[in-house]
């Protein structure tokens, strides 16, 4: 008896290693996510035949409240809200020719500014593909442009040292037959005609951005539960690049309501900031505007200081910033976005040691103070949004060695208002160079 007892737990251990082994791991070792967890500010672009549209068709322009669906800023979705017929949008793609895109000024733009990486949509909603598809014509190469746009940026990010990734809509497809619409849109898509767009376009499409393009991360997009992307899918998506790749991310949106075990980073909600500390790497996904795609009645325009402001709080909560822009159909960027950048970048260029390479710190400070520090922890630092002249911080005065400013060195002194509260005292000077100072606390 006890002979076939053994026999029989032998048998279940040498089964239970061959099964580990067979297949590839879902899960990404994590250190190759550090990249990521260092970089803090991300640049996001939203183009495509879309940006042809600028938020308007036929005399309605988004946000339409007179159309069923059109009360949305978001321009990339006029080929549903402004009620297109598939046929007319499709047919954009003959007048999609960026004349003036040039990839290296984009990089450099975003490089100067202080990104760390890039993505780009290499394939929206609507289902068309800004690089050469072997699995479907409804690309780049139906257009008069006929360059491949993907890999003329990654070949600029690799030149900058900048990561890069994309984009890629896995679910939505508003041009396979079998990709999903909107919950709007009848007829409402059966489990098995979706599976027939994942086979024969999804998958497919995932993999030729893998073995085309080696990207650093791919961005997926779900965002509430009324999704075909199950566990099944979500898992044989995941193995797919894993089996292409060791080295790219997976965002958390891939399945947005169960991202599972396996991916990399999470995604937020469009421009929504957590107010607690994550522990996975994360990232908010945000509009310099109302809109993702280029809309050019759309002029809400953030101001640095916000922008910075978000930065600052993602990095304080060991997140990252992915800001959005909406390119012009000529290829060119909207004047005020680069602007947008030049001012973000100018603050970085500055204070940029107080966000990249660092972690949160785990106590609670007043609203409009954001904490950051280094990652040995010998360096605390204080930045001040709302130009605060007495700032108390949970810490003892007995720890500080010093106290400066960041971007001029200049002396900041502090009392000891208790064993464990500390009051900098910061001269209104400060505010005249900056309206968004970062004091650094030496330990
Ligand atoms: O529907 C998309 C939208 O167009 C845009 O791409 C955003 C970016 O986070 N994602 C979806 C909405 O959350």
């Amino acid at each position: 008896m006890k002979k076939a007892l053994v026999s029989l737990l032998a048998a279940f251990l040498f089964l239970s290693t061959i099964s580990s082994q067979t297949g590839p791991s879902l899960s990404l070792d994590p250190s190759k996510a550090e990249w990521f967890k260092e970089a803090k500010f991300g640049l996001f672009i939203h183009w495509g035949l879309y940006s042809i549209l600028e938020g308007s068709y036929n005399g309605h322009t988004l946000p339409d409240p007179s159309l069923k669906n059109g009360n949305s800023w978001y321009a990339e979705w006029a080929h549903t809200r402004l009620e297109i017929p598939p046929q007319e949008y499709q047919k954009l793609a003959q007048q999609f020719n960026p004349h003036q895109f040039d990839a290296d000024q984009w990089i450099s733009e975003a490089k100067n500014a202080g990104v760390r990486y890039f993505v780009i949509t290499s394939k929206h909603h609507d289902g068309f593909a800004l690089w050469d598809s072997d699995v479907s014509d409804y690309d780049i190469m139906s257009t008069p442009f006929k360059r491949d746009i993907l890999q003329e940026l990654a070949d600029a990010c690799k030149k900058n040292g900048i990561r890069y990734g994309f984009y890629y809509s896995h679910w939505q497809d508003w041009e396979h037959p079998h990709g999903a619409w909107p919950n709007w849109v009848p007829p409402v898509r059966s489990d098995e005609d979706f599976e027939k767009y994942w086979q024969e376009k999804s998958l497919p499409q995932v993999k030729e951005l893998l073995t085309k393009y080696d990207p650093d991360l791919l961005w997926f997009d779900t965002w509430d539960e009324e999704h075909h992307i199950n566990a099944k899918r979500r898992d044989e998506l995941i193995a797919l690049i894993r089996s292409h790749s060791d080295k790219c991310l997976i965002n958390g949106r891939i399945s947005f309501t169960d991202p599972g075990n396996n991916i990399d980073f999470l995604e937020m909600h469009d421009n929504s900031y957590p107010d607690e500390i994550l522990e996975k790497p994360w990232q908010t996904p945000a509009t310099m505007t109302d809109s993702w795609g280029w809309h050019a009645q759309d002029y809400n325009w953030k101001t640095a200081k916000q922008m910075i402001t978000y930065l600052v709080n993602n990095a304080s909560k060991g997140g990252n910033y992915l800001l959005n822009i909406g390119p012009k159909p000529d290829g060119t960027f909207p004047p005020t976005a680069v602007q947008r950048l030049r001012e973000i970048g100018a603050w970085i260029y500055t204070n940029g040691e107080a966000i990249y390479n660092t972690k949160p710190i785990k106590v609670s400070v007043d609203k409009d103070i954001y904490l950051t520090q280094s990652i040995d922890e010998s360096k605390m630092f204080v930045t001040l949004t709302a130009n605060q002249q007495k700032v108390i911080l949970p810490f003892a005065a007995s720890d500080i060695k010093s106290c400066t400013v960041l971007s001029t060195d200049m002396s900041i002194e502090y009392l000891k208002i208790s064993d464990n509260e500390t009051e900098l005292i910061v001269p209104e000077i400060l505010y005249k160079d900056s309206n968004i100072p970062v004091v650094v606390i030496y330990k």
